[in-house]
C-alpha cells in the first residue's frame, strides 16, 4: 500500500511508506530500555504494518543514537520469587512477535545493544550496524537466570565458544567481531547506514511476499526444533527458580539500581 502513515505513539515513532514500515525506538531518557510501554508500542506498530501489507520492517533508534537499547528495564524485573523472564514478560512477547511476523525485519543499529535488546536484535531477520556498535549478553552480570527459549535464540545466532564467552564474561563484543563471526550481516560507516538498509529493504520488497513468509516460518520452526522432554524442562525450570530465589539475584539487581559493583557469593 502507498499509504503514508505515522501512528501517534509516545515512546516509538512508527511510519509506513511504500510498503516499508519503520519503527524508531525513541525513549532516549531511558536509553530505550525495553519497558512495558515501549514494547507495547513496538508490538502495536508491527501489527499495524502487518494489517497494512508492509513487505519489510526496519527497527531502529534515532539517527546518531549512542545506545540502540539498554535492554530489559531492570526496574521492571521482579525482585525475587517470580520468574524474571516468564512467558508474558514484555521482552518475551516482542521477540515472539518479531519471529512470527510474516515479513522480514531489519535491525538497523547505531549505539550499544545490551542484554535482552541483544536477543531482540538477533530475533530480527537481518542486522546492519555501524562500526561503533557493540553487543552484550548480560544476565550473568545481573544474576539473572536467562530463559531456555532465549538461550536457544542466542545459540541460533552464534557458535558454541563465542556464546559461552559472551554469556559468562557479560562483556560487549564489537560489531566488527560480530560480523566476522556471522552474527550480523553488515558493519557500515554511519553515512552508509541508511543506504545499506534501504537497498536491502528494496531488494526484499520486490520479491514474492508469500514465498518469503513461508520460508521465514519454516526457518523459525526448524531453528526451534529441539526435543526437550517435560522432565528435562522441569529440571531446568527448577534450576532457574533456585537462581531467581537466590541472594545473588537480589544483589545483582540492587547493585545495578544503587550503581555499584555487585558482590556475588554463590548463595
Ligand atoms: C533500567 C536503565 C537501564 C536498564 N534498565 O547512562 O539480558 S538480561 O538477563 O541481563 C536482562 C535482564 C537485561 O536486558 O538486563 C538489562 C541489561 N542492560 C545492561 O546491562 C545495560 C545497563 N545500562 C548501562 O550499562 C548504561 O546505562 C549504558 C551503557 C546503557 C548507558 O550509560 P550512560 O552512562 O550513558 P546511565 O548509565 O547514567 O543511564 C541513564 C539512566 O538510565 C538508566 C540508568 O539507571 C540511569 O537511570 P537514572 O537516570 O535513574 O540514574 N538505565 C540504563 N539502562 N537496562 N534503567
Amino acid at each position: 500500500s502507498h499509504c503514508m502513515g505515522v501512528i501517534p505513539m509516545s515512546l516509538v515513532i512508527a511510519e509506513l511508506e511504500d510498503s516499508i514500515g519503520t519503527i524508531t525506538m525513541n525513549h532516549l531518557r531511558k536509553h530505550n530500555a525495553l519497558n512495558e510501554i515501549l514494547i507495547e508500542e513496538i508490538i502495536a506498530a508491527l501489527k499495524h504494518f502487518k494489517k497494512h501489507g508492509a513487505r519489510v520492517v526496519i527497527l531502529r533508534a534515532p539517527p546518531g543514537a549512542k545506545i540502540w537499547s539498554a535492554g530489559h528495564d531492570v526496574k521492571e524485573l521482579p525482585l525475587t520469587r517470580r520468574d524474571p523472564l516468564g512467558w508474558d514478560d514484555p521482552l518475551r512477547m516482542v521477540i515472539r512477535q518479531l519471529e512470527t511476523l510474516p515479513m522480514p525485519v531489519i535491525a538497523m543499529i547505531e549505539g550499544g545493544v545490551w542484554g535482552g535488546a541483544c536477543e531482540m536484535a538477533l530475533a530480527c531477520d537481518m542486522i546492519v550496524a555501524t562500526s561503533d556498535v557493540s553487543f552484550a549478553i548480560t544476565p550473568a552480570k545481573l544474576g539473572v537466570p536467562y530463559n531456555i527459549t532465549g538461550v536457544l535464540n542466542f545459540m541460533n545466532a552464534t557458535s558454541r565458544m563465542i556464546l559461552r564467552e559472551m554469556a559468562f564474561t557479560a562483556q560487549p563484543i564489537s560489531a566488527a567481531r560480530a560480523e566476522r563471526l556471522g552474527m550480523i550481516n553488515y558493519v557500515v560507516e554511519k553515512e552508509e547506514l541508511e543506504q545499506r538498509v534501504h537497498t536491502l529493504a528494496q531488494q526484499i520488497k520486490q520479491n514474492a511476499p508469500l514465498s518469503i513468509s513461508v520460508i521465514k516460518e519454516e526457518l523459525r520452526i526448524m531453528e526451534s526444533a529441539h526435543s526437550v522432554t517435560p522432565r528435562m524442562f522441569e529440571r531446568l525450570q527448577g534450576l532457574r527458580r533456585a537462581v531467581y530465589d537466590s541472594q545473588d539475584y537480589q544483589e545483582g539487581l540492587s547493585a545495578f539500581l544503587e550503581k555499584r559493583k555487585p558482590q556475588f557469593t554463590g548463595e
